[in-house]
C-alpha cells in the first residue's frame, strides 16, 4: 500500500512538472520516429538538435511537433550545447531528459529517469548494465571498454556513475544552471558526470533497458580515448 501511495504522489508531481526531452541527432531517420511515438503524455516538450542531417531527421521532428535546433559544428557535445543555449535563452522546463534518436534507449521507460528527479536526485543515469542480454547487444570490446571507462570514472571522481558512457539521462535546474560542458563529440557524457562532481551535486543511477540500434553508430572505438582525456582533464583542472 504504501509503494502504491508513493506510485501516485510520483505521478502527481510528474503531472505538475514541466518535463523537455532532449534527442542530439544526426541521420536518424528510422531511428527518431520510433523514439518519438514512445515518448509518454507527461512529457511537455521535445527537442531535436540537428546537425544538418542529409536524410529525413529534420522533417520527421517537425511533423511529430518538435522543436528542431539547429547546430552547424558536427558533434554529439555541439549538439548538447545548442540545446544549454535554448535552455539559457528563457527556455523553461523543471526537469530534462536527455536520450539518442536511434531507439536503442526506450522511450516508454522515462519515468524510471524522472522519478528519482522527482525525489530530490539533480542528475540521473540510466545504467544500460543492468540490462537483460546486455552481452549480446554491445560487443565484447564495447561491452569492456564501457566498463573500464566507468571505472575509471569511479576511480578519478570517487563517485560511482555504473555506466559513465550512457546515453539516457536526467537533468535538474540545478545542473542546467550550473553545468559547463566543454566536450564537443562523444565525449559529451564523460563531461556530463564530470560537472556533476565538480557541483556536488547528487547522482541517481537507475536501471535500464538497452537494445540494438536502428541504423548505423557514429561512435568509433578511437573515441574511447577522447572519453578517457575529457576524464582526465577535467579532474585536472577541477
Ligand atoms: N546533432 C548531432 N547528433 C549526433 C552527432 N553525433 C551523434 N549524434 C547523436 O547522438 C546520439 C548517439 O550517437 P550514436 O551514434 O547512437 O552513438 P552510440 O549510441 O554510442 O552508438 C544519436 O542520437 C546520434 O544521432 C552529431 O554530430 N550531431
Ligand atoms: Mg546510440
Amino acid at each position: 500500500m504504501k509503494n502504491k501511495d508513493h506510485e501516485e504522489n510520483v505521478g502527481e508531481i510528474i503531472k505538475k512538472k514541466k518535463v523537455a526531452v532532449v534527442i542530439p541527432c544526426l541521420n536518424e531517420e528510422k531511428g527518431i520516429k520510433k523514439v518519438l511515438k514512445k515518448i509518454p503524455p507527461f512529457v511537455d516538450k521535445v527537442i531535436v538538435v540537428d546537425n544538418n542531417s542529409t536524410d529525413n531527421t529534420a522533417k520527421i521532428a517537425k511533423e511529430s511537433n518538435a522543436v528542431v535546433l539547429f547546430e552547424g559544428k558536427k558533434g554529439k557535445g555541439n549538439a548538447f550545447n545548442q540545446f544549454m543555449k535554448y535552455y539559457s535563452n528563457g527556455f523553461d522546463a523543471d526537469f530534462v531528459v536527455m536520450l539518442d534518436g536511434d531507439d536503442t534507449y526506450d522511450a516508454r521507460e522515462m519515468k524510471k529517469i524522472v522519478e528519482p528527479l522527482c525525489n530530490g536526485s539533480q542528475v540521473v543515469v540510466g545504467n544500460r548494465f543492468a540490462s537483460d542480454n546486455i552481452k549480446g547487444i554491445m560487443s565484447d570490446q564495447t561491452y569492456w571498454g564501457n566498463k573500464f571507462l566507468t571505472t575509471m570514472a569511479k576511480l578519478l571522481y570517487g563517485k560511482d556513475p555504473k555506466d559513465v558512457c550512457t546515453g539516457y539521462w536526467g537533468f535538474s535546474k540545478e545542473f542546467l544552471n550550473k553545468a559547463k560542458i566543454k566536450a564537443e563529440g562523444f565525449d559529451l557524457e564523460a563531461n556530463l558526470f564530470a560537472e556533476v562532481a565538480r557541483n556536488k551535486l547528487n547522482l541517481g543511477v537507475v536501471p535500464i533497458n538497452y537494445r540494438s540500434r536502428v541504423g548505423e553508430s557514429k561512435l568509433k572505438y578511437s573515441h574511447g580515448f577522447l572519453i578517457m582525456w575529457r576524464l582526465l582533464r577535467n579532474k585536472i583542472s577541477s
